[in-house]
């Protein structure tokens, strides 16, 4: 059995993430590519129960390293239970947000230095690392708007426009040092014309 393709969404708040995938899946299943769609934190019934204190805006007291300890525990039982098991199974797994994320708002936004990021990726994942990252880009007060424009703001999105710039460049400077791995598509525009860049990219992966 072939391993499954494993693919990453990331950008920084309301860049358009959620409505993307909904179309990434849509052009998988016109392809009757088995996929299965995750997300993080979260994606099993314990790593969404992390998820919500993570997000629970009344938390203020989480520190910094708990924050980041929290990611990791979510990941580790997402990978276990859910994510290594379907691609083993040679699915192709597309998940909203993975470990780029901790780099960048762990990281950059946060400032935990890096080497602690690294040590806990390399405990959690071992080798594992995405195939494919697409990186939704917009201007951050652009995403903000878009963002804002929803419901009340989780404990992230309370956070003010120099941590989203910071999550932004960290996201940007992984995607320089890795352009294999790495698609920056710009998210400005129409949804329609997001979308037609996604399906550059996707065209490109599953080409024969
Ligand atoms: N986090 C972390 O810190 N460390 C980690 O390791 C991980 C995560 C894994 C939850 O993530 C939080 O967890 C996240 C980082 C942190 N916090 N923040 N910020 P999430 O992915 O669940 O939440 P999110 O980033 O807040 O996603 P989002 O707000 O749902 O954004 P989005 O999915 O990118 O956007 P969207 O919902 O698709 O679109 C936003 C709005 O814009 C919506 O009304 C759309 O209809 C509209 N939209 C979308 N595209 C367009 C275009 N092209 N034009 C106009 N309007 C548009």
């Amino acid at each position: 059995m072939t391993r499954g393709k494993f693919i990453t969404i990331e950008g920084v708040e309301g860049v358009g993430k959620t409505t993307s995938i909904a179309f990434i899946e849509d052009y998988f299943k016109q392809l009757s590519q088995d996929i299965l769609l995750t997300r993080e934190p979260g994606g099993t019934p314990l790593a969404e129960k992390i998820r919500d204190l993570l997000l629970d805006a009344r938390q203020t007291s989480i520190t910094d390293n708990t924050e980041l300890l929290l990611m990791f525990a979510a990941r580790a039982q997402h990978l276990e239970e859910k994510i290594v098991p379907a691609l083993e199974a040679g699915h192709w797994v597309i998940c909203d947000r993975f470990t780029d994320a901790t780099y960048a708002y762990q990281g950059g936004g946060r400032g935990i230095e890096i080497s602690r990021i690294a040590s806990l990726e390399e405990w959690v994942q071992g080798a594992l690392r995405p195939d494919l990252t697409l990186l939704l880009d917009l201007p951050v007060d652009e995403g903000l708007k878009r963002a804002g424009e929803r419901s009340t703001p989780d404990r992230f999105e309370q956070e003010k426009q120099a941590f989203f710039e910071r999550v932004r460049e960290t996201y940007l400077g992984m995607a320089r040092a890795e352009p294999q791995r790495y698609r920056v598509i710009d998210a400005s525009g129409s949804i329609e014309a997001v979308q037609s860049r996604i399906k550059t990219v996707l065209d490109e992966l599953t080409a024969p």
